[in-house]
């Protein structure tokens, strides 16, 4: 059973991240979605909500596995024997700290990271420009699945 990893925070979920995980379970048979805990910065989403969010606009693929871990990707790689990390690569500005973590963790562990270049309809789009664009009353509906537009829009409401 060949797996990989897609490790983020995910606060949310984009269509850039939706694109790489797509890619990603083409090339294996199981692709585990491992969901940031990060106890010193608190997201606009519960790691819970962003759980449900990327369990419901991946469940089409049929072979994604959507779960949290803390502490170090490699340990959680270890515990379920993944050879591989999948990250996408947006652009150089990227490279440089992609290429210093793929060092680390295969030094640490032997873990390989392999890195798909984004779609270029997605090279500039991020979770943090997302949610600020959406903050503002800009429209994020091309770059976000439909579930996460809605999930947005209730809790930039309720936060308004
Ligand atoms: N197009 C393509 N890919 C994208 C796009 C896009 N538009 N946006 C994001 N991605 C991909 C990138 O590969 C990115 O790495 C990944 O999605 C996740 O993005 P984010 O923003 O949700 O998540 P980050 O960058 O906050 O996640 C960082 C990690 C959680 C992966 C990292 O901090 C980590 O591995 N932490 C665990 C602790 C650890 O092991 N530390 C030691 C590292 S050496």
């Amino acid at each position: 059973m060949r797996r990989a990893v897609c490790p983020g925070s995910f606060d949310p979920i984009t269509n850039g991240h939706l694109d790489i995980i797509a890619r990603a379970s083409k090339l294996y048979d199981v692709v585990h979605v491992a969901v940031m805990i990060n106890q010193s910065k608190k997201g606009l989403f519960e790691v819970d909500e962003r759980i449900e969010l990327i369990r419901q606009v991946t469940a089409e693929f049929g072979n994604v596995e959507v779960e949290a871990f803390h502490g170090l990707l490699v340990d959680f790689c270890k515990q379920r024997d993944i050879p591989a990390i999948v990250k996408g690569l947006r652009a150089v500005s990227d490279f440089d700290y992609e290429l210093q973590m793929a060092q680390m963790n295969n030094g640490l562990s032997g873990v390989e990271t392999l890195f798909v270049p984004t779609n270029p309809t997605y090279s500039f789009l991020s979770s943090s420009l997302v949610k600020e664009v959406a903050a503002w009353g800009g429209d994020v509906a091309h770059l976000v699945p439909a579930p996460v537009l809605q999930a947005l829009t209730e809790r930039l409401s309720k936060e308004a």
